[in-house]
């Protein structure tokens, strides 16, 4: 029997990925967009004549409820949030309202609607903060460093909470950062990538940024999304750390970058302290071992195959003639 999938954050990186994925699965997919007053759905153009879109919001529990009810699906994705650490300086309380309260808005919904849903929820390895141990595994403790990883820690715990008072099949997902040509260009990895692109063809001339020093385990959005689709097949719901189990720093995803289209990345990139945080997360590195023992996921591509995906995406964009591309064509 078709399946069906309700997304929010379906506008988003992941969301874009994740409803490819559902429709190759022959899921009927549906996502949850806000009301703006310029589309948002550049990432997701390419597949509107394969699903269907409702307008709610996440700071709105009604319009969540409404949408659950008449879509009746068999899985909820939560994807949405305000996903980018910074602002969440700027903007702590809609932080703490989208990226926090919005995930029991909607685990409240579906209890109240049919509790037999089962539920994603996007957890993040912020949430591990300034690290008490490494690697970071599903036991380690949580020391969160923004308003952002203070909020998603809430959405993980009330995860948990609803799993276990109320027998939801509600898994949270502890992804460590994930990228990919459809990024937003405010994040490190897309903001190099695509200055990269622009100086070798001449259109700017450096690129500045704040921590060089940062680690990060990096990954492809693409082979993230396949993790949290496996953890709403498994006989019980739990939760799961994705990454690679291997870390970079900032400065060397800028090297390979800038060696992509033949420049060195010391010639071009500028520190500047605007963009250094009031807290920082010096080092991200995932043990995955859970979702390789029990869900069977392992990661298609590596470090450099994403850099030189995301740098030759930016360079097509561009309208490039320069060799060495892959043809891969991008939405957005
Ligand atoms: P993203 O590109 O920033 O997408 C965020 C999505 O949330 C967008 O579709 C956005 O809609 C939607 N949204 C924001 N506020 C909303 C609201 N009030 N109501 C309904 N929708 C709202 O993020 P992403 O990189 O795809 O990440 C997906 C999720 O995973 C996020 O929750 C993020 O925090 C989490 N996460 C990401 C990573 C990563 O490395 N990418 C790692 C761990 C966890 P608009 O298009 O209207 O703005
Ligand atoms: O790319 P970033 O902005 O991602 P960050 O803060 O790690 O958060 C992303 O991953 C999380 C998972 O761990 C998600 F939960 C979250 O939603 C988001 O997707 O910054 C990465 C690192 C930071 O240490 C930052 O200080 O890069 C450093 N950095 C150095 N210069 C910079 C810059 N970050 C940005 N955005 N811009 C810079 O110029």
């Amino acid at each position: 029997m078709t399946k069906c999938a309700l997304i929010t954050g379906i506008t988003g990186q992941d969301g874009s990925y994740l409803a490819e994925w559902l429709l190759q699965k022959e899921y009927q997919v549906h996502g949850i967009v806000r009301h703006a007053s310029t589309s948002s759905h550049g990432r997701i153009n390419h597949l509107l004549d394969r699903i269907t879109l409702h307008d709610a919001d996440l700071l709105d529990a009604s319009s969540l409820r409404r949408v659950i009810e008449r879509v009746a699906p068999d899985e909820y994705y939560n994807l949405a949030a305000m996903s980018f650490v910074p602002v969440s300086w700027e903007q702590p309380i809609l932080t703490a309202e989208t990226t926090g309260l919005g995930v029991v808005r909607a685990l409240e919904a579906i209890r109240q609607v049919n509790p037999s849903i089962r539920f994603y929820q996007a957890s993040s390895s912020e949430m591990f903060g300034k690290v008490v141990e490494t690697p970071q595994s599903e036991s380690t403790p949580f020391y969160p460093r923004s308003p952002y990883a203070v909020a998603k820690l809430y959405g993980h715990w009330i995860t948990v909470n609803y799993r276990e008072s109320y027998d939801l099949f509600a898994c949270s997902g502890i992804l460590f950062n994930h990228e990919s040509p459809r990024r937003g260009v405010e994040f490190v990895t897309r903001k190099i990538s695509r200055a990269a692109a622009r100086i070798k063809m001449g259109l700017d001339k450096e690129l500045r940024l704040g921590n060089l020093e940062a680690q990060r385990d990096w990954g492809f959005a693409g082979d993230y999304v396949r993790a949290m689709w496996l953890m709403l097949q498994q006989e019980a719901p739990a939760d799961y750390v994705i990454g690679t189990g291997r870390t970079q720093t900032v400065a060397a995803f800028a090297e390979a970058a800038f060696a992509r289209v033949g420049l060195d990345w010391q010639d071009y990139v500028v520190v500047d302290p605007r963009f250094y945080r009031p807290a920082e997360v010096n080092l991200l590195l995932s043990n995955p071992q859970k979702a390789h023992a029990e869900l069977e996921w392992y990661p298609d591509h590596t470090f450099e195959g994403l850099v030189h995906m995301m740098v030759d995406a930016d360079l097509e964009q561009l309208g490039s003639g320069v060799v060495g591309l892959t043809s891969t064509k991008f939405a957005a």
